[in-house]
Formats: structure tokens, C-alpha cells, sequence
């Protein structure tokens, strides 16, 4: 299994390789993580984000990802990927294991050894944060990514608990 952290904190400030964004589809910046991750990197990122193709206006698909540079953060990469919106869709699970899925296949594309993500869908996006650990834990489990290095940046204690129990239950 990939080696596998958790940690209470900003995701802006991970060195790692790659850092993973919870945007949106238009993936032109946003509130939450995203707005962090934007304004720690700088204008540069979302430089980077416009020139990432578009289909009407939606640059990243729910469950797919994309990868630009970090501008000023000390990653090398942000992994940008779009989680479901828990109580508009059908097949939330679904989506979400998607998002981490593509998030780290992107990652092992670009060759990066590490790798950090926040709790996609979490916020306003609504996913509750039992169900969203499991899934982000049994997905990032899988052995096509055991040489990365994982660590998952949980914003508040009540995120970092829901996602230690699931650990630790595993
Ligand atoms: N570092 C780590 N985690 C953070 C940080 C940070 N700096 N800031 C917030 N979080 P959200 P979503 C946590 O709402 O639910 C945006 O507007 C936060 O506490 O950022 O996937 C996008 O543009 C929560 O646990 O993402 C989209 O429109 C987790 O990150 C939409 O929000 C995710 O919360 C995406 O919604």
C-alpha cells in the first residue's frame, strides 16, 4: 500500500511534488482551497488554467483532472480535479473516486514521488465526511499507486478525525 499521512493544515504550504485542487469545472479559480491555492501560487496558476482547453467554458469534467505548474508554492505541480456535488448527483461515490483516481495517475504520469490532497467535495460541495474518507482512503489504497507518497492536508479537526478513523479501521 502507498505510504499514506495525515495532516492538520494548509495544503499551500505542502512540499511535495504535487499539490491536488478541489476546483470546479471552469477551473478558473473559486472559493474554499481553491481560492488558497490560487492565491498562495500568484497570477501565474491562473495564467496556466486559461490556457487548458475549454468546452463550453468547462475546462475540467466532475471526476477528471488536469495539471499545471504552481506558480510560487514550493510544489512543483498543482493537480486540478472536481469532486461531486454530493446532492446533485446520482452516483457520488462514483465521481469521487474518480477524482482521486485521475489525481493520481496524473501524478504518476509526471513522475512525481509525492503527492497531497485535501478533502475534495468537503466543503461547499457538501460530501459527508465519513463516507468521503473512505472513499479517499480506499482509492489512494490501490496498487497502481504504491511508489507514492500520500499525504492528505485535513483543514479542521473534524475533517482530520473522520478521515483517522477510516485509517485506522482499514
Ligand atoms: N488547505 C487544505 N484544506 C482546505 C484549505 C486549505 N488551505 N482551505 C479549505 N480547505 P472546498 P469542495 C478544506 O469548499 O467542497 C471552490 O469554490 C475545506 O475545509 O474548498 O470540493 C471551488 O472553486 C474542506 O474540508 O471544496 C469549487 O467551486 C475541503 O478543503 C468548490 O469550492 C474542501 O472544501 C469545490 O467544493
Amino acid at each position: 500500500m502507498a505510504d499514506t499521512r495525515l495532516v492538520v493544515g494548509d495544503i499551500t504550504t505542502a512540499e511535495v511534488d504535487a499539490i491536488v485542487n478541489a476546483a470546479n469545472e471552469r477551473m478558473l479559480g473559486g472559493g474554499g482551497v481553491d481560492g488558497a491555492i490560487h492565491r498562495a501560487a500568484g497570477p501565474d496558476l491562473l495564467a496556466e488554467c486559461r490556457k487548458v482547453p475549454a468546452v463550453n467554458g468547462i475546462r475540467c469534467p466532475t471526476g477528471e483532472a488536469r495539471i499545471t505548474g504552481a506558480g510560487n508554492l514550493p510544489a512543483r505541480y498543482v493537480i486540478h480535479t472536481v469532486g461531486p456535488v454530493y446532492h446533485q448527483v446520482s452516483h457520488p461515490a462514483a465521481l469521487l473516486a474518480s477524482a482521486y483516481r485521475n489525481s493520481l495517475q496524473l501524478a504518476l504520469d509526471n513522475a512525481c514521488r509525492s503527492i497531497a490532497f485535501p478533502a475534495i467535495s468537503c466543503g461547499v460541495f457538501g460530501y459527508p465526511l465519513e463516507a468521503a474518507a473512505k472513499v479517499a482512503l480506499e482509492t489512494c489504497a490501490a496498487r497502481d499507486y504504491e511508489s507514492l507518497n500520500i499525504v492528505f492536508y485535513l483543514f479542521d479537526e473534524t475533517t482530520y478525525s473522520a478521515w483517522h478513523r477510516s485509517l485506522s479501521t482499514r
